[in-house]
């Protein structure tokens, strides 16, 4: 039997905090996974060091569904983004196991490939329309079949998901969260005209998304969808808070415009009605904040029942180890979407070499044994842990708002 001899918790920050679990079995083989909760690392770490890695020493490596059963009904208090990163960590280094055992590229213990490639979008950004545009026209010339639009809101500054001219992303900043100034009406007249010049400028040949990141009310929500729906967006992704999945009945009954919603939730509880009343149309759930490949794929077979497609969130604060295991995932997957893929800096990759490799607007895991990502524990150990915090959101009057 393949026992479990090590399991440790690996964290670095090459431009922003990592959290990896390494797992080495008696026969050598080792596997990582990603465990990384964006601000709240060390509390993976330490659910992982204090509470988990203790008791996977000496367990079958084989056995994944029994160690992630172990650790989900185990654990008592169940589910919640700290709980389901550190079981995904486990999982994925499992699975990463599992494959190099067989020495097959991870997809082909997941049924194989069921698609050539991965479709994944880029992120176009900028203060205005017109600097949003011009980066939507760099990712076009780059290949890209799909495209995040977001930009500036006169009058409002810090405006989610607009970075400017930088490469790379960074949400998190040192130190307590910094705070941001929102309005809802502000916000809504500029998406329109974001998503016609889009259109004026790219056409439609191209997939043009949207992050409304939780700050709409549903009927806002419904209006938005509403005025988009000229447009055929691909999807507009959390226009509401999804704590209360009936929220999205009031949004459906007045849009045809596509939604996605997923990326903080970690159990297919949390999206149980989402799915099965077809409120969406695209499950964002991840495979380091879900609990793994293993609860993944049951949230997608739920998925599949109801025509409801994945489009895994790949943000920049997901490490390369998630983008790797997330790509085998998307290319065995039936009901594949579409996947995120918001690129690391130079630092990020060297310390996580992977396979995976973007051409066309598609990604494509590689097949070398596993899901291709490995951490250079030597360079990782440069890039000490360095406290950050997500930003929190205030309306324009003081109140305390969604970020
Ligand atoms: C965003 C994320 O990529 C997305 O869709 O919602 O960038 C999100 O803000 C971060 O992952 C939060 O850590
Ligand atoms: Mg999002």
């Amino acid at each position: 039997m393949l026992k479990i001899k090590s399991a440790r918790v690996i964290v670095t920050s090459p431009g922003r905090n990592f959290v990896t679990l390494k797992i080495e079995t008696t026969d050598g083989i080792t596997g990582i996974g990603d465990a990384t909760l964006n601000g709240r690392e060390l509390a993976v770490a330490s659910y992982l060091t204090e509470h988990v890695c203790p008791t996977l020493i000496g367990r079958d490596a084989q056995a994944i569904e029994d160690t992630w059963q172990y650790l989900y009904r185990g654990a008592y208090w169940r589910r919640g983004p700290v709980t389901m990163t550190a079981i995904a960590g486990v999982d994925t280094a499992l699975w990463d196991i599992k494959a190099k055992q067989a020495g097959l590229p991870l997809y082909q213990l997941l049924g194989g490939a069921a698609r050539d490639g991965v479709l994944v979008y880029g992120h176009a950004n900028g203060e205005t329309i017109d600097e949003a545009i011009e980066a939507a026209k760099r990712f076009r010339s780059e290949g890209y079949l799909a495209i995040r639009l977001q930009c500036g809101v006169p009058g409002l500054k810090g405006i989610y998901g607009v970075w400017g001219k930088q490469r790379h992303y960074g949400s998190a900043k040192a130190g307590v969260p910094v705070e941001n100034t929102w309005s809802t009406t502000k916000y809504l007249p500029v998406v329109p005209k974001l998503f016609a010049a889009a259109r004026e400028a790219l056409g439609w040949d191209v997939h043009l998304l949207h992050d409304a990141h939780h700050r709409l009310t549903p009927i806002e929500a419904a209006r938005l969808g509403k005025d988009l729906e000229p447009f055929r967006p691909f999807w507009i992704e959390d226009m509401t808070p999804s704590e209360n999945q009936e929220s999205f009945r009031l949004i459906r009954h007045h849009t045809t415009t596509k939604l996605a919603v997923g990326e903080v939730l970690n159990s297919i509880w949390d999206a149980q009605h989402l799915i099965t009343e077809q409120l969406i149309d695209y499950i964002r759930m991840s495979v380091v904040h879900a609990g793994g490949i293993t609860h993944l794929r049951r949230v997608a077979a739920l998925a599949d029942l109801y025509q409801v497609r994945t489009g895994c969130h790949g943000a920049a604060d997901l490490s390369p180890v998630c983008m790797g295991a997330a790509l085998h995932f998307d290319l065995s997957v039936p009901n594949f979407g579409i996947q995120e893929y918001m690129r690391h800096t130079e630092e990020t990759d060297a310390v996580f070499p992977h396979a995976y490799k973007y051409a066309d607007g598609m990604l494509h895991p590689g097949e070398v044994p596993g899901h291709g990502v490995e951490i250079d524990e030597a360079l990782a150990a440069k890039f000490p842990y360095r406290q950050a915090s997500l930003p929190v959101n205030r309306l324009e009057d003081g109140t305390l708002y969604n970020w």
